[in-house]
């Protein structure tokens, strides 16, 4: 089984692939290992099921799931894993990410979603809530996290 990286994160989109920027950066500041993928919940649906069952078991963490509009994405992630998803709503469309936002915090009971802000906010609190999680079970990235924490006590 192939080693699979820390953190997945998958988009809904090409388009959205602006909006990751500030996550990846945060992502390699705090040297955790990760991998992005476009496949579309809606048109891609045996692709998706591949991807994930394969990250899962090849000890991903954590997925981060960027998507617009209906914003599917990241419920069936976590349909398909029991690792932690993060869901970013990406502004856009008529509704300039509200719908993404409510479709993503409003999971059903049993498969939630740990949807984080739109726009760029979201965008960096999705790699430093990943972060957080990866921590639990890494001294190092913790410790690169206190040191995150001390800049912004810092101003
Ligand atoms: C979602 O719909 C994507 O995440 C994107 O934000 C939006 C529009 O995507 P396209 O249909 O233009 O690729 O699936």
């Amino acid at each position: 089984m192939a080693k699979a990286p820390s953190v997945a994160i998958v988009l809904g989109s090409k388009t959205d692939e602006g909006h990751l920027k500030a996550t990846t950066d945060l992502l390699d500041r705090f040297q955790i290992e990760w991998e992005l993928k476009v496949i579309s919940a809606h048109r891609q649906p045996e692709q998706l099921h591949e991807y994930v069952r394969a990250a899962d078991a090849g000890g991903t963490q954590v997925f981060i799931a960027a998507a617009g509009l209906s914003a599917a994405l990241p419920g069936v992630i976590g349909s398909l894993s029991q690792k932690p998803v993060i869901g970013l709503p990406v502004p856009g469309g008529a509704l300039q990410g509200v719908d993404a936002l409510l479709s993503m915090v409003q999971m059903p009971g049993g498969i939630p979603v740990a949807t984080v802000g739109v726009g760029s906010n979201g965008s960096k609190n999705a790699a430093i809530l990943a972060a957080q999680i990866v921590a639990l079970g890494d001294a190092k990235v913790a410790e690169r996290l206190r040191a995150y924490r001390e800049e912004l006590r810092a101003g």
